[in-house]
């Protein structure tokens, strides 16, 4: 087979290349039609975003079954130059997951499904990457375990997915990152080389721990092919509680006294505007007003997760009484049985699914001072109202306990108009407040070139230099993560000039 240098302007040149490429991946996936796909309608799903924002056009999508499969693809794209985009569930929201129109090869990992072990003595799992998070969560909850990862798309996302985008999801607050829950990781390296970090070990201190470059690289640095991760023992008792509340300054007062007095049971503290609430209510069948005819500003979901149920519901009950006391929360309701504690849960955990049925919106995941977190979302209303009236929604939610908040501009249709009202606002906003642009769902293709608003120039150098090196051709899921002018420039600066 002859070995093209560079992909050529040349149409009909790049033709005849592009095609013997997807000949070879056709013969490395065992001629089967059905996992190397050229048609449009064969790749429609995996050339769109979720939020129908993103779409581009690839060359063609390829669904491994392997990690030996996935090395032959990635050697064959290496070999012809031909940019890859790994792809899980597809349910990111910062277009890291959709092609461009470069010409690109999808491999999704959807046909590498399969979960390898459930170790209760240790209290972990190992699965191929492809395996959709609840699915693995099923597969440990048979054996009193949970996976220390719950998010709205749980239904869809992919274990691969979520560790490369260092998903946080909605229990941060109690089992941490999955910087700290992933255990090891299978990678396929640029070259097609296997790295083999898969250990299950709670503790290995020998040399840098090199799985952590691949938490969150959002597939610019190699493909995650199978994880180890820790699954905690599931909690016996769960309660769920919700709130109403007149400020967002009371929400952030009882995040305090919920510390205080929930401790080592708190599992969630997430809230909503009231913005918010009307939207899922006007969108999605079957939910209800929480508490009916009592519109209040905000609303948080509490939740507290343990082992003896009567000490969780006294502990709950103590804080409830703590913040009627004190005036904090006008009213609330408890979860009475474990389908109103989903139908409260949904009201927040629905939100984004809301928004996609109302429209087009622009999401910003940012981190914040806790205390003045909602301050953006006011400041942002204030300068729509004059401009766009009420044809533009400005909602805020999230995770309140991690710092974490959802900003949301909803409308009928995408509109530069609308979008240069945003930004550059809203990144400039942040950098001053010396926030992060992405708090949980990583840059993608939106926010590459706007990294700069969270990290500095050296930082952003050393990340090119660290992507140089991994991926010299630039072949990993090119124009996502990094400014394209930063890695330019890591291929020529030698580390000792950074
Ligand atoms: P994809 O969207 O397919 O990919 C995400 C990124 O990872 C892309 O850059 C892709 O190239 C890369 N990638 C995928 N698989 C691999 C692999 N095997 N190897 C290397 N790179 C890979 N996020 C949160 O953090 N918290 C939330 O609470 C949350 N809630 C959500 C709720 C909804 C309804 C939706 C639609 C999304 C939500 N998200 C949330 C976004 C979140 O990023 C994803 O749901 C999840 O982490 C992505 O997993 P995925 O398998 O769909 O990945
Ligand atoms: C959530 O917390 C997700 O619900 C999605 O991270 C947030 O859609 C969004 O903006
Ligand atoms: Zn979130």
């Amino acid at each position: 087979m002859s070995r093209p240098t560079t992909r050529t302007s040349d149409a009909s040149t790049s033709r005849t290349t592009d095609d013997a490429l997807v000949r070879a991946l056709a013969r490395a996936l065992g001629g089967d039609d059905a996992r190397v796909r050229t048609t449009d309608a064969a790749m429609e799903k995996y050339a769109v975003d979720w939020q129908n924002k993103y779409r581009g056009r690839p060359l063609c999508v390829t669904l491994p079954r392997t990690t030996e499969e996935v090395r032959a693809i990635v050697r064959l794209c290496a070999e012809y130059r031909t940019p890859i985009v790994p792809q899980g569930g597809n349910t990111g929201l910062v277009g890291g997951a959709t092609p461009t129109e470069a010409r690109e090869v999808v491999v999704c990992m959807e046909r590498m499904n399969g979960i390898l072990s459930v170790d209760e003595d240790a209290g972990c799992a190992t699965c191929e990457a492809g395996v959709v998070l609840e699915d693995l969560e099923s597969a440990v909850r048979s054996r009193g375990m949970t996976v220390p990862l719950d998010l709205g798309a749980k239904g869809k996302c992919q274990m691969g997915g979520c560790v490369s985008t260092n998903a946080g999801g909605l229990r941060l607050l109690r089992y941490g990152s999955l910087r700290g829950s992933v255990l090891g990781l299978e990678v396929v390296l640029a070259n097609g080389e296997v790295l083999d970090l898969m250990r299950t070990l709670r503790k290995d201190n020998t040399g840098y721990d090199l799985k952590q470059l691949f938490i969150g690289a959002e597939g610019t640095l190699g493909l995650v092919t199978k994880v180890a991760i820790s699954t905690p023992r599931a909690p016996l008792s769960v309660h769920v509680a919700l709130f109403g509340l007149e400020s967002f300054a009371k929400c952030v007062e009882m995040l305090k006294l919920a510390r205080e007095n929930l401790g080592e049971v708190l599992s969630a503290y997430e809230f909503f505007d009231r913005e918010s609430l009307e939207l899922v209510l006007a969108q999605l069948k079957g939910t209800r007003d929480p508490l009916p005819g009592k519109p209040r500003a905000f609303y948080v979901v509490v939740e507290t997760s343990g082992s003896v149920a009567k000490h969780d519901s006294a502990k709950l009950k103590s804080f409830l009484s703590i913040v009627r006391r004190r005036g904090i929360v006008v009213d609330g309701v408890v979860g009475r049985d474990e389908k109103h504690a989903f139908a409260l849960w949904t009201l927040r955990e629905r939100i984004s699914v809301a928004l996609k049925y109302a429209g087009a919106v622009y999401k910003y995941d940012v981190s914040l001072p806790t205390a003045r977190m909602y301050n953006l979302v006011t400041t942002l209303r204030e300068r729509f109202e004059p401009k766009f009236g009420s044809s533009v929604k400005v909602l805020g939610y999230g995770h309140l306990g991690d710092g974490n908040l959802h900003l949301n501009i909803s409308c009928a249709e995408y509109d530069d108009a609308i979008e240069r009202a945003i930004e550059p606002f809203v990144y400039e906003y942040v950098r001053d407040e010396r926030g992060s642009i992405s708090a949980e769902h990583g840059l993608g293709l939106m926010k590459a070139e706007e990294i700069h608003y969270s990290k500095d120039a050296k930082a952003v150098a050393l990340m090119a230099t660290m992507k140089q090196t991994l991926d010299p051709l630039g072949i990993m899921n090119p124009r996502k993560v990094l400014p394209v002018a930063a890695v330019r420039a890591a291929a020529s600066t030698p580390m000792s000039r950074l």
